[in-house]
C-alpha cells in the first residue's frame, strides 16, 4: 500500500471535533479518552491495538488507570495524514462502544452568576 501524504493537523481537525492539535513542534493530533475503570480502558486499547496492526499504523499513547492519552501522526510523512483521520474516527467509535465518559465541555457561566462578564 502506498503511504498517504501529509494533510496537516488543521485540515484533519475539521472532521474531528473531539481532537486537538498536539502541543509542541510536531504536526500531530491528540485526544484523551476516559472510562469508568481500568478494565474498560484496557479493553478499548486492545481493540485499537488490533486495528493499528491491521492498518500498520500505530498510536503513541499512554494509560493511567481509566484514562488513555492518544497522539496520532504519520512518521513516514512527517505529519498528519488521512490515515490518522481514519484511525481517529475508529478510536472515537470504539471509545463510545467501550463506554467512554463524555469529555468535559467548557461551560459558559450564566449572566449574573459570579465569574460571568456583565
Ligand atoms: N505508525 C505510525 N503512526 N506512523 C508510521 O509512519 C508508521 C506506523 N509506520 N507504524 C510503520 C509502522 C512503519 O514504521 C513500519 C516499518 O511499517
Amino acid at each position: 500500500m502506498s503511504r498517504p501524504k501529509k494533510i496537516g493537523a488543521v485540515e484533519a481537525l475539521k472532521s474531528l471535533p473531539v481532537w486537538v492539535a498536539a502541543p509542541g513542534e510536531r504536526d500531530a493530533i491528540r485526544r484523551q479518552v476516559v472510562f469508568g475503570d481500568f478494565s474498560r480502558a484496557f479493553g478499548f486499547m486492545s481493540r485499537v491495538a488490533m486495528q493499528a496492526e491491521k492498518l500498520d499504523h500505530h498510536p503513541e499513547w499512554s494509560n493511567v488507570y481509566s484514562k488513555v492519552d492518544i497522539l496520532l501522526t504519520t512518521h513516514d510523512a512527517g505529519g498528519v495524514t488521512e490515515l490518522d483521520v481514519e484511525m481517529a474516527k475508529f478510536v472515537d467509535a470504539v471509545a463510545l462502544q467501550c463506554g467512554a465518559v463524555d469529555p468535559p465541555r467548557p461551560r459558559k457561566p450564566k449572566p449574573g452568576f459570579p465569574g460571568s462578564k456583565k
